[in-house]
This record gives C-alpha cells, sequence and structure tokens, in this order.
C-alpha cells in the first residue's frame, strides 16, 4: 500500500466558504464531486484516509477482496474509463481496486479537490445564513450550501467494547483499521474474532502464514466458494465489447447485478435436478448461487431450506473433523438473511492441523488480558488478535459526525430508534444535507446506486439552483413512509429473518443499537423508479425551500 505522500493535500488551505462540502473519497464522493464541478460549482472535499478509495483505501487486509464481479462492481458513467481500465481477476484484490480508484482520480483530476488525512467532525446547520459549518479535525471550520455525504454504508468499524483491551501487552488490529505497511504473523499465535465476510476472507491467508490461529465464531455462516481466478484477454474482450449492454442491465436488475432470471423455483424442479442446478451455481461461485440457482430463494422459505441443505452437505463433504464441520454447519436461519459471504478455501483451512475454531455462541468472549482473551468457561493465549468484528452499518458513519441540523437537533438523536430518510438521500430537519446512498437506500450492487443516487442529486441542485430554491429536505410523513415501506420490503423477502442472527441488514451487530431496518430491500431497480417518480412529481415527499 503507497501512503498518499502529500501529507493532507493539494488544497492545503480549503477557503472559507465553498458552494458544496463532499465528505468522503470513495466511490460515492469521488463521483458526486465530479458530477458537482461538471456544472461549475465550488466543491472542498475531506477524506479521513490517506487517499482515495474509501472502504478500498481502509480494508488493506490481507485477502480482501471483491464479492461481485469485476465488470459491475465499477462505475459505468464513463464509457472511456470502461474501456482504458483492465481487470485482472474476477474478483479484484484489494490493491487492484486501489489502482483503479487512483486511475479514476487522476484521469479525471479529482485529487485537487480533496484534502486527505482530514476527518470531519461536525457539522452544524445555520438557520440564520441557511449555511453548513463543517469542522475537521485540524481545527479548520468551512461553510457551505450543499453537504454531500459520501461515507460508505458499510465503514464505521465495530469493535465490540470488550473489558481488558487496552491490557492487551500484544499486537492487535481491526480489519477495516489495516496498517498499511502490513502485519507480519511468522511464529505468532493469533486469535481471529469474526466469522463475517471479512474473516472469512482473512483466515486462510494468515493461517498460511501464522504459528497457530484460533478463530472465534457467534453465528456460522452458508460461505460459497468465490471461484477467483485470473482472467484472460478473450473475457476481457468480450466484456468489453458489451459494457454498454452491461449495465443497462444491472440498471434493471433488483440487486444491480448483471444475473438474468433463471426463470424456475427450486421446488418445481425434481430433487437430482435441484442439485444439479445447485452444483453448477457452486462451480460458477459467489453471487451466481444465490442468483443463477432459482428464482425464490429470497422469497420462500422451504425454497430457500434446499439451498442451505446443498451448503450444509458441501461443509460436511469439505471438512474432515464432523464435530468442527458441524460447528461450522448454519442451521435455524434462512440463507441470505444474513450478508451472503463468498470464500476461497474457506472451509478447507479448519483442516488445517494449525486451525482450531471455537465456538463462543453459548461461551461468549467476556475479556482480553494482558495475554490473549478469555471466553466465561476457557482462557486462550495470543501474540496478535485479529478482529474481524463488523462495522456499524448504514447509520455509524453518520452518528460518529456531529451533526446538527435546525434547531440544534443531533442526527444521531433523530436516528436513535432507527434511521429516518426519504429514499436515502435527505432527513426533515436538515437542509441540504444530501447523502449519497444514506441510510435506507438500497442493499444492492453499490457503485450503481452510488451512480444513480449522485446524479439524482446533482440534477436536485439544479433543479434548486434553476428554480431559485435555497433548499431542500425530506418531509416527515414521507420518511415515515420510507421507513415503513423498508420494513415491509425486508418482511417481502427473508432478509428480516437475519435479526435473530445479529444481522447488520438490521441493527443487530451492534449492542445498544437500534434493531431496525437500515437498508432497502425492495429491489434497486424500483428504487431507481421511485427516484424518478419523485422529481418528476415535482420532489413529492421533499421540502423545497426558497429563502
Ligand atoms: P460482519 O459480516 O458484520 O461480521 C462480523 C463478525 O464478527 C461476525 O461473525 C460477528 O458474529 C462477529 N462478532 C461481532 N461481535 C462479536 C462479539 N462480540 N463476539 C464474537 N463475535 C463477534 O462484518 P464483515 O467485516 O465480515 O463484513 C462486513 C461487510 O463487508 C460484508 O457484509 C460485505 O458487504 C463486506 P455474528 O455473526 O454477529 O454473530
Amino acid at each position: 500500500m503507497v501512503e498518499n505522500p502529500r501529507a493532507r493535500t493539494n488544497t492545503d488551505e480549503a477557503p472559507a466558504h465553498v458552494d458544496a462540502v463532499v465528505i468522503g473519497a470513495g466511490f460515492s464522493g469521488l463521483y458526486i464531486t465530479h458530477l458537482l464541478r461538471e456544472r461549475g460549482l465550488s466543491v472542498q472535499g475531506f477524506e479521513a484516509g490517506s487517499g482515495v478509495g474509501g472502504t478500498w483505501n481502509w480494508n488493506r487486509y490481507p485477502g480482501a477482496r471483491t464479492d461481485s464481479l469485476y465488470y459491475i462492481y465499477c462505475y459505468s458513467f464513463s464509457p472511456e474509463i470502461a474501456q482504458e481500465w483492465t481487470w485482472s481477476e474476477r474478483y479484484p484484490s484489494q490493491p487492484e481496486m486501489k489502482a483503479y480508484f487512483e486511475f479514476v482520480a487522476d484521469r479525471l483530476d479529482l485529487k485537487r479537490s480533496f484534502r486527505f488525512h482530514t476527518r470531519v467532525t461536525a457539522a452544524h446547520y445555520d438557520e440564520a445564513s441557511g449555511l453548513w459549518a463543517v469542522s475537521t479535525d485540524d481545527g479548520a471550520t468551512i461553510r457551505c450550501t450543499y453537504l454531500v455525504t459520501g461515507i460508505g454504508l458499510i465503514s464505521a468499524p465495530n469493535t465490540p467494547p470488550f473489558a481488558g483491551l487496552d491490557t492487551f501487552e500484544g499486537d492487535w488490529y481491526h480489519t477495516a483499521r489495516w496498517p498499511a505497511g502490513g502485519v507480519d504473523f511468522h511464529r505468532k499465535r493469533v486469535g481471529l474474532i469474526g466469522t463475517g465476510s471479512t474473516g472469512i476472507q482473512i483466515l486462510p491467508i494468515i493461517a498460511e502464514e501464522a504459528q497457530h490461529v484460533t478463530v472465534f465464531q457467534r453465528t456460522p455462516n452458508y460461505v460459497v466458494p468465490s471461484q477467483n481466478r485470473p482472467l484472460n484477454d478473450e473475457e476481457r474482450a468480450d466484456i468489453k465489447a458489451r459494457y454498454t449492454e452491461i449495465f443497462r442491465k444491472i440498471r434493471t436488475h433488483p440487486f444491480g447485478m448483471a444475473f438474468d432470471s433463471p426463470g424456475r423455483n427450486a421446488l418445481d424442479v425434481s430433487e437430482a435436478e435441484r442439485e444439479a442446478i445447485y452444483e453448477e451455481a457452486w462451480q460458477n461461485g459467489g453471487f451466481h448461487f444465490l442468483f443463477e440457482a432459482f428464482d425464490d430463494l429470497s422469497v420462500d422459505a422451504e425454497a430457500n431450506e434446499t439451498a442451505c441443505e446443498f451448503i450444509r452437505a458441501k461443509i460436511h463433504s469439505i471438512v474432515d473433523d464432523p464435530t468442527t464441520a458441524e460447528l461450522l454447519t448454519p442451521r435455524g436461519y434462512p440463507y441470505g438473511s444474513k450478508r451472503p459471504p463468498s470464500g476461497t478455501h474457506y472451509f478447507e483451512t479448519f483442516n488445517r492441523d494449525d486451525v482450531e475454531l471455537v465456538d463462543v455462541s453459548d461461551d461468549p468472549i467476556v475479556e482480553i488480558t494482558a495475554d490473549g482473551l478469555r471466553t466465561a468457561e476457557r482462557g486462550f493465549e495470543f501474540d496478535t488478535l485479529v478482529f474481524a468484528t463488523g462495522f456499524d452499518v448504514s447509520t455509524g458513519s453518520f452518528t460518529r459526525i456531529d451533526i446538527r441540523g435546525r434547531d440544534g437537533l443531533a442526527l444521531a438523536d433523530k436516528w436513535r430508534d432507527g434511521p429516518l430518510t426519504n429514499l436515502g438521500f435527505s432527513t426533515a430537519g436538515f437542509p441540504n444535507l444530501l447523502m449519497v446512498t444514506g441510510p435506507l437506500s438500497p442493499f444492492a450492487n453499490i457503485p450503481v446506486c452510488v451512480e444513480e443516487t449522485a446524479e439524482w442529486i446533482a440534477g436536485t441542485i439544479d433543479h434548486l439552483r434553476q428554480n431559485g430554491y435555497h433548499s431542500i429536505e425530506a418531509t416527515e410523513e414521507a420518511e415515515r413512509a420510507w421507513a415503513d415501506e423498508n420494513t415491509a420490503a425486508a418482511n417481502r423477502i427473508l432478509a428480516a429473518e437475519g435479526e435473530k442472527v445479529n444481522t447488520w441488514f438490521a441493527g443487530a451487530n451492534i449492542d445498544g443499537k437500534a434493531h431496525a431496518i437500515n437498508v432497502y430491500f425492495g429491489g434497486a431497480d424500483a428504487y431507481f423508479a421511485a427516484c424518478r417518480d419523485a422529481t418528476r412529481n415535482g420532489y413529492d415527499g421533499f421540502r423545497l425551500i426558497r429563502r
């Protein structure tokens, strides 16, 4: 990982007032900056990290790679960028994603708008001037008309408040704050906490290097192999020739992916046929398994159970020790009601003599000690602890900034019982706070959601400026209705079931966080249509205010 050599960066002296402040230099922040600059707005971006890339700049842990195919997990707005950039693997690694962001940012000359290594600590709305005052951790304050956030859905790391962490004498790391220089695991006894997407990716890599790894698992996961491999010239050329069609397609798929509906249901075929279809989907890997086998896996519990059974049998066929295999086997919740992870040699890694699985579902971790950790019943000694313990998803990156709207209302207080936004863009009482893929925007392939929502925001700012409006904010009625629709949408599919196994979809992974659906499951395609409808209907559900 190459750190940005220019501390802070190009705009060393941020101006005192701009049209728009953009927070974050990931997929969202870079694209909205490009769009707003194209319109002639003055933009000041702030990025807490060392450079561009957002989540792909922070999550540098070994094994980090996308779970979505390379040709959909990228920008689609620029045919030139799509043609000029060449991917090397089906599921790009973090270094490749980081290089992609560097390429895009340089290609569009975006870095000059950002101040890196600079965290936004507060943003307060001033009713008298109609401006936001945005404060940063270097002590500066800047005023702006539009406060646009690109701070990510999954970006505020969750380190569970284990007692005694400060007494640990070894080294500990959260995967989302991985040191740029990497971590040396040679001859180290490692404790790995967490078996979500991240723990699943990092474990096989650490196990190759460390003396011993103990994996602490609270909930077993339905892990499907990603089937990652290098790309050849022929398939790359084929994709490049079809980008227009692919990018059109991802806008019509409920999860923003380029899959065709398989056109069959799991219970309508014979058992033998079902097994053959699952086997083919397993060999294709990753999200192919969820989206290309059968149409009803996300909506029909009985159909879903056939997929669960297939994966359970796979686990038992891969893992040699039957007790370990059973501990790794998810039961009692539908496949997809926790975010479905992809792995590479994940289950195989438990066949190593130097890897041990510890079930902490009934015997939780109670404290970190000077030389390791203790569950209620056992003690363990470690040189290094790795927290793959996830994120305070959706609202976490907002509530960690002191955002105050009209009458000093704190966003964290407003969202105490769960997020309230209209279409994920805007929340009542916070004029001109515009969120790219904010809380209650779709859970789907993120880059396409970013593009659609950033374009909606840019178009909305055009509308305000052309029609003499100063600000926009959601109405209370619309955001209440949108929250209700989000809950209903999660219940229309099996996603709401994940609440009983700590899914972050429902805020259930964070102690003390309100259990409320915080991402939209009604389909990215339906959501994009709803955004267009809102515009067509004169910004129905939003309050537009003149000064
Ligand atoms: P996840 O999917 O939230 O996984 C976090 C893991 O950490 C998960 O296995 C948790 O168990 C575990 N965890 C969290 N707190 C504890 C405590 N206190 N004790 C034991 N285990 C704990 O985060 P990831 O980083 O893996 O993935 C996040 C997203 O990034 C992913 O969905 C992709 O979109 C990319 P639990 O399952 O809650 O019982």
